[in-house]
């Protein structure tokens, strides 16, 4: 075949919904992209289990403690089998991972602000994987098999990860005066940051267009902000806690909630690095990464010594035979 009909082919399985799969004929621009992509949303599980991992040891009670450690248990879960999905598209872990320590790849905005009361439990679960799922649904169906089948998984546990957080809010906003103002508090400080992760307006999106062409992206960056603010408000009510800001209102016409000006110079010094967390975040990373050297080094070891065992058995075997 000749690029030109490659390309066709390509084409067609895009256009016909057909999934592509790694040894799939793809063009260069949509394997980058979905290096891009698939990388930087690893690196986000993985960072994003650092400001949770905070309060394990200091969760309220046994219950809390347990199913906070099995929700940061997952996030490392979905890092993995999304650095197994990119992987089979031609690059290895150690390079991903050297990317995200050198400060190249990028990883979600909202994981370098800090949690500091207990309330930002309850926070992230609800407005972080609230606005995860809603990210992530659509990408179950996104045109890379591998990392659409992923998102599978990582989805149905993203849904028990918002229920966690919306829960430990609900109890909150119920308690005592101090609980409330709490529960509050942290969705002042969770909401402005959880918008901006859905990422820049489709006007300052220089991926989206290309992205929704590949059918990577299903829908665009502002669609999918709009649907979680018209979801995550009325969530906001039930509860009796107030969303931070003043111009939200629903619009009868277009049938959304319309919302205020998104402080769009706090979200790019966040992506540039600049975040009040950044540097701690990527440190912590280093750190378990040069900590756990010996932990690869000896199963490399033990692979290799496997390997030698099982091709002198294999050997005596063919000889005896
Ligand atoms: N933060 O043209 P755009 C989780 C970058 S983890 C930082 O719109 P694209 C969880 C963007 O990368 C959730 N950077 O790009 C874990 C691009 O930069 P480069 C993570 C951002 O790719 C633990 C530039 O801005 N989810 O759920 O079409 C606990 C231009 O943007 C951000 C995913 O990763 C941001 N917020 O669209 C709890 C989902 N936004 O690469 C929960 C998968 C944009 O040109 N990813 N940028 O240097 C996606 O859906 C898309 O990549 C995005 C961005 C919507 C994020």
């Amino acid at each position: 075949m000749t690029t030109k009909s490659f390309q066709e082919h390509f084409d067609n399985q895009i256009e016909n919904e057909v999934s592509i799969e790694p040894r799939d004929w793809m063009p260069d621009d949509y394997r980058k992209t979905l290096i891009r992509q698939i990388s930087q949303h690893a690196h986000s599980e993985i960072v994003g289990m650092l400001p949770e991992g905070n309060w394990i040891t200091r969760a309220p009670s046994l219950r809390r403690k347990c199913v906070l450690l099995a929700k940061v248990q997952d996030e490392g879960g979905h890092g993995l089998y999304l650095y197994s999905a990119a992987e089979t598209l031609g690059i290895s872990r150690d390079e991903m991972i050297e990317q995200l320590h050198s400060g190249k790849a990028k990883y979600s905005s909202i994981f370098n602000y800090p949690t500091i009361t207990w309330a930002d439990m309850g926070a992230i679960g609800w407005l972080v994987d609230g606005a995860a799922i809603m990210n992530q649904v659509p990408l179950c169906r996104t045109s890379y098999g591998p990392y659409a089948r992923a998102m599978v998984r990582v989805c149905k546990e993203e849904s028990f990860h918002q229920r966690q957080g919306y829960e430990i809010m609900m109890t909150l906003a119920n308690g005592t005066e101090v609980q409330k103002k709490m529960a509050q508090d942290a969705l002042n400080r969770w909401w402005w940051p959880s918008i901006m992760m859905f990422g820049p307006s489709d006007a300052d999106s220089p991926h989206t267009a290309q992205s929704m062409k590949w059918r990577i992206k299903r829908f665009s960056n502002d669609e999918l902000r709009q649907k979680f603010i018209d979801v995550t408000v009325e969530q906001a009510k039930l509860i009796g806690l107030t969303v931070p800001d003043p111009n939200l209102k629903w619009n009868e016409e277009t049938g959304h909630f319309d919302f205020g000006e998104i402080n769009w110079d706090e979200f790019w010094n966040v992506v540039k690095g600049n975040g009040p967390c950044n540097k701690e975040r990527l440190q912590a990373r280093q750190k378990a990464w040069n900590e756990g050297a010996w932990v690869r080094e000896a199963a490399i070891a033990h692979a290799q010594k496997s390997k030698l065992k099982a091709a002198k058995n294999n050997k005596q075997k063919s000889e005896t035979a």
